[in-house]
């Protein structure tokens, strides 16, 4: 075993003894909402994975560890502490070797769910290419990181923040299957349709377990990325959203906001100039992705 993998006893039991466990990032927590709402959201999106038959298992960094599997007060200490750090993949060995605490994106929590040996992940939305990459080359080493990590992906899309076209292209460059849960169209995140037609539709969690055992049985190396349409009552409509997403872009490219600090910055401003909107949105469609992630990693059990 890594020694400086952290697994949870009961995460460790469940992976021993073959039931169904889900990841779970920490980015979302300590960069991604603001507190309390990024607290009770985490501990009630491990509840809804647990309603649905597997184990939460939500992935950090602490004391010189990777963690997996928080309990309360870990996720609790993660909404609240100021300083803590947004870790990706090349993040990782400096924050663990500093004992830092670390906050994983989707890229750090799939390798570590990967050393642990957990299939099935599940997040709100993943990095992409921005918006004006050709020129900033700023694209997420989510990507890059899907395109070698055998964890499966569930999220809502990819956000408006990003550029959406381009980020399907890098997606199917490095080979990643990009599968859209009951829908034609890939989502946005905030609304049911990207205006981007998804490469791929799968309509029960069954074909999705079957997909999964189908690409990894074969030795395809990397993820699938699963988006799941956020539900048509919480979704907000996309006009309404690009203003308040070129508000903040705006706002970025005035404050000089580069490299890491880019995503977190576009999720508070538009947190915050949307009084809360979107923020509801965000909650429902994540406890939404709990749900299919457990019920597809239940599936992957009987493939
Ligand atoms: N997109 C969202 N919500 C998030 C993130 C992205 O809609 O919370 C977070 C995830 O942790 C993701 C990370 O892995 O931002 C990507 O950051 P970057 O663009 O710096 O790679
Ligand atoms: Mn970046």
């Amino acid at each position: 075993m890594n020694e400086y993998l952290h697994i949870h006893p009961e995460v460790a039991e469940a992976l021993r003894s073959g039931k169904p466990v889900v990841a779970l990032e920490s980015t979302i927590i300590s960069h991604g909402m603001p507190y309390p709402k990024n607290v009770e959201t985490a501990l009630s999106v491990e509840q809804i994975i647990r309603d649905n038959g597997a184990i939460p298992a939500t992935i950090g960094v602490m004391n010189g560890k990777a963690v997996v599997g928080m309990d309360r007060s870990q996720i609790e200490a993660f909404g609240q502490a100021k300083d803590v750090w947004k870790v990706s993949l090349r993040d990782l060995p400096y924050v663990v070797s500093q004992q830092l605490m670390g906050a994983t994106t989707v890229a750090a929590t799939m390798r570590i769910a990967s050393m642990a040996g957990i299939k099935v992940f599940v997040t709100g939305g993943i990095g992409g290419v921005h918006r004006g990459a050709e020129t900033t080359m700023d694209i997420s080493a989510d990507l890059t990181e899907m395109a070698q990590t055998n964890v499966a992906v569930v999220s809502a899309g990819v956000k408006s923040i990003l550029d959406i076209g381009l980020t399907l292209e890098y997606l199917e460059t490095l080979g990643i299957p990009v599968v859209t849960f009951g829908s034609d169209d890939f989502p946005s995140f905030y609304s049911r349709s990207s205006g981007h037609r998804s490469p791929l539709r799968l309509d029960s969690e069954k074909a999705i377990a079957e997909m999964l055992a189908a690409k990894w049985s074969m030795g395809l190396t990397g993820s699938v990325l699963i988006a799941n349409p956020i539900s048509a009552e919480a979704s907000i409509d996309p006009q309404e959203m690009e203003a308040y997403i070129q508000q903040a872009l705006d706002a970025a490219k005035k404050a000089g906001i580069k490299g890491k600090e880019v995503t977190p910055f576009l999720l508070k401003y538009i947190a915050e100039h949307t009084s809360g909107e979107s923020l509801e949105a965000n909650i429902a469609l994540i406890r939404s992705n709990a749900a299919l992630g457990a019920k597809i990693s239940l599936r992957s059990l009987s493939v």
